[in-house]
């Protein structure tokens, strides 16, 4: 695992470690925009371009001819945001209702996945899908998952936040059988009153390395008589994750994330869920979060921010008043995720606020 420390260390070292770390954190500084900034494309270690430094005896003509190539670089990639990639991952499952029972059919198996432009990384997926489609029923629902297994190795489905019958929790050896490569299993249950709101479904086995290469996915519960406050223009979903695809935000590392989008004065909520390792602190530019619940509990008393943290496993839905018009900045705060020397990378999105 990668810790804030391990980056800030790999980051100081020689740009021959600074590749193999960009390689292996899965960083995506270096898009296409950055690596057309140094005249050069592809994803080869060779090919990393050099961040510029003044020479030793420097001059105001060499300062400023480095001070230039490195801000071209960070130019180059925010013009190219938000990049088109292959795929996109969180995309509304509609449901087959049999007899009154809403059924989703998922099937798990590895495929190759665009998180950046030109950046393909092994991954695991439901549905070809990182992360996995988003599925939304609501409180009382009859609702039928069928897992279908086509990876290479077991695997369970785990529906976090939902309080369940226990043999359709989704952990192997404690509630059911791991569910073999080519085996399906179904999952079957009624949603109980009251446990709505923004909940998850990921993989319970070996699962630092099947949720951290994409085996997740929203599962979001609409209650039956919503909250005035959940009155909103439109209802996003942002899933951090931080496996071995690098910083991502809904599957995707900047510049190739999704900005949101909204008219002035309209109002949106946000449904983070962190699927990933580390914690994220959310940051939002020019206007605050309204945080309204917490694993999908209301909260008592709702509370504004602007940075919002947010741990392994947690779930928060804040409510944006877009009332600041403009294109604001909207990124994780541990700063390697969000920024290098190349420019921004990772965790990055906007907010697109339009008048
Ligand atoms: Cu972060």
């Amino acid at each position: 695992m990668i810790t804030p420390a391990d980056t800030l260390e790999a980051l100081a070292q020689t740009s021959t470690s600074r590749r193999s770390f960009l390689r292996t954190a899965g960083f995506t500084a270096v898009g296409a925009g950055a690596l057309a900034a140094c005249g050069k494309g592809g994803n080869a270690p060779s090919e990393q371009p050099t961040v510029p430094v003044a020479p030793p005896v420097a001059t105001p003509a060499t300062i400023k001819a480095a001070a230039d190539a490195m801000d071209a670089m960070h130019e180059k990639g925010l013009k190219s945001f938000p990049a088109k990639t292959a795929g996109l991952g969180n995309q509304l499952l509609a449901p087959t209702v049999v007899a009154g029972v809403k059924v989703f059919d998922l099937t798990a198996r590895e495929i190759q996945w665009e998180v950046s432009p030109g950046l393909l990384v092994k991954a695991m997926a439901y549905n070809g899908q990182v992360p996995g489609p988003q599925i939304r029923v609501r409180e009382g629902d009859r609702v039928r998952v069928n897992l279908r297994n086509e990876l290479t190795q077991s695997t369970a489905i785990h529906f976090h936040g939902m309080e369940l019958p226990n043999d359709m929790d989704g952990v192997p050896f404690i509630t059911q059988a791991p569910v073999k490569p080519g085996d399906t299993f179904t999952y079957e249950f009624t949603i109980p009153d009251g446990n709505v709101g923004s909940n998850m479904y990921h993989s319970h086995h070996n699962s630092a390395t099947q949720v951290g290469m994409g085996l997740l996915g929203a599962f979001i519960v609409e209650p039956k008589q919503p909250r005035p406050i959940e009155k909103v223009s439109e209802d996003y979903v942002m899933i951090l994750n931080d496996g071995m695809q690098g910083y991502t935000l809904n599957g995707k590392s900047f510049p190739a994330t999704a900005p949101l989008t909204a008219k002035l004065s309209q109002k949106i909520r946000i449904r983070f869920m962190n699927e990933g390792m580390m914690i994220h602190p959310m940051h939002l530019h020019g206007m605050h979060m309204t945080v309204i619940d917490k694993d999908g509990w209301p909260l008592p008393y709702p509370f504004r921010c602007d940075t919002l943290n947010i741990a392994p496993g947690e779930r928060y839905d804040v409510i944006v008043n877009c009332n600041n018009p403009g294109t604001w900045a909207f990124h994780c705060h541990i700063l390697p995720h969000a920024e290098s020397e190349h420019g921004m990378l990772g965790m990055v999105t906007a907010l697109v606020v339009a008048k």
